[in-house]
């Protein structure tokens, strides 16, 4: 097996890909790269390189000189932290995504994995069940960045030939690794609040719909898109992922089944416009039909993981 380089590596994302990535590989091919000096604990196990994906030169030299076959570039401001500085977001969440695009095209690296979102959708969009191909005018910076990286994914693989692989996803509930700065964050902070305080005040109003998904289906899926034969890769931009939809009200009666006396308010700020113009569900057949996914867990479930390993 080849060398594979996770840039972003100690995110939310990151830390359990590299977790999942090294128990299926042999010891040292899976490196774990991030701008933070020091790995995080959950991945001391294995080789951590401190990089910043800004450094076209420095990034170029190391997979170069280590033959990084495979990358996954998960480094991005998201959603709401891009909203406060969007003329960074837009070089962060795009110059590092050419500079791997780049190395593929002059055959370095083999395979490239870049995770898009449900922020590519807009306003315009259908709402529910949103299809594959439909209305994509996204009205945030996070969601302009994601739509035009897609764009570019699929132009290198047309014109390249470059073997680009990505995943639209919802909003990603985890209990390992801490959310960096989603609209959907409320869905994990929820639960911690839950745990230590018995109340929560949520950052959207109760009815708001979103996609959503536990980590180890989205682990899961990413691992299963990477791996399925290229000639069943029919999308090249990103492929829908539809996870399960609910509102903030919904997983608080979730969470209630368990704790009966958890209390919520809601006070929205500005993150509720960000997921106003968000799809409430997401089809996704394509992903089905061509790589065989299948969701495994559902909100009680969900509730049932996060509230048992929240300590
Ligand atoms: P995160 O913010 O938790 O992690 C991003 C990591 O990138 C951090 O560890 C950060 O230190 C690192 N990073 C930032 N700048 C860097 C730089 N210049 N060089 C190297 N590393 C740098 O994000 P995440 O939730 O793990 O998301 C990973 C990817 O998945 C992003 O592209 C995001 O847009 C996408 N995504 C995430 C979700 C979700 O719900 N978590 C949903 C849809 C898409
Ligand atoms: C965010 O809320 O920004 C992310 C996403 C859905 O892309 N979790």
């Amino acid at each position: 097996m080849s060398n594979t380089l996770i840039i972003g590596a100690g995110g939310q994302i990151g830390t359990e890909l590299t977790l999942a990535l090294r128990s299926q590989s042999e010891k040292g091919q899976i490196i774990a790269a991030d701008i933070r000096d020091n790995s995080p604990d959950l991945i001391k196990d294995g080789p951590y390189i401190q990089l910043d994906i800004l450094k076209r030169d420095e990034v170029r030299r190391y997979i170069i000189d280590n033959q990084i076959e495979t990358v996954y570039l998960l480094a991005a401001l998201l959603s709401a932290t891009a909203e406060k500085n969007p003329d960074f977001a837009w070089k962060l969440n795009m110059e590092g995504l050419f500079t791997i695009l780049d190395l593929a095209k002059e055959g370095y690296v083999k395979k490239i994995f870049w995770p898009s979102s449900i922020a590519v959708f807009g306003p315009s969009t259908p709402a529910d069940n949103t299809p594959q191909h439909t209305i994509m005018e996204p009205s945030t910076v996070y969601g302009i960045s994601k739509l035009a990286g897609e764009r570019w994914c699929e132009y290198y693989y047309n014109k390249f030939g470059v073997d680009v692989r990505s995943i639209r996803y919802p909003g990603l509930i985890s209990y390992k690794s801490p959310p960096g700065g989603g609209t959907t964050d409320y869905a994990v902070d929820i639960f911690y609040q839950a745990k230590s305080c018995g109340k929560y005040t949520c950052f959207l109003s109760k009815n708001t719909a979103l996609p959503m998904m536990f980590m180890d289906d989205a682990i899961r899926a990413t691992i299963q898109l990477m791996n399925a034969p290229a000639d069943r890769i029919r999308i090249r931009s990103a492929y829908n992922l539809g996870g399960i939809s609910f509102t903030p009200e919904e997983i608080a009666r979730s969470i209630q089944r368990q704790l009966p006396k958890f209390e919520i308010t809601y006070q929205p700020d500005f993150r509720q416009a960000i997921a106003d113009s968000w799809p409430n569900s997401i089809e996704d057949n394509y992903a089905v039909n061509d790589w065989d996914w299948k969701l495994e867990y559902d909100l009680e479930r969900i509730t049932h993981e996060m509230l048992k390993n929240i300590t």
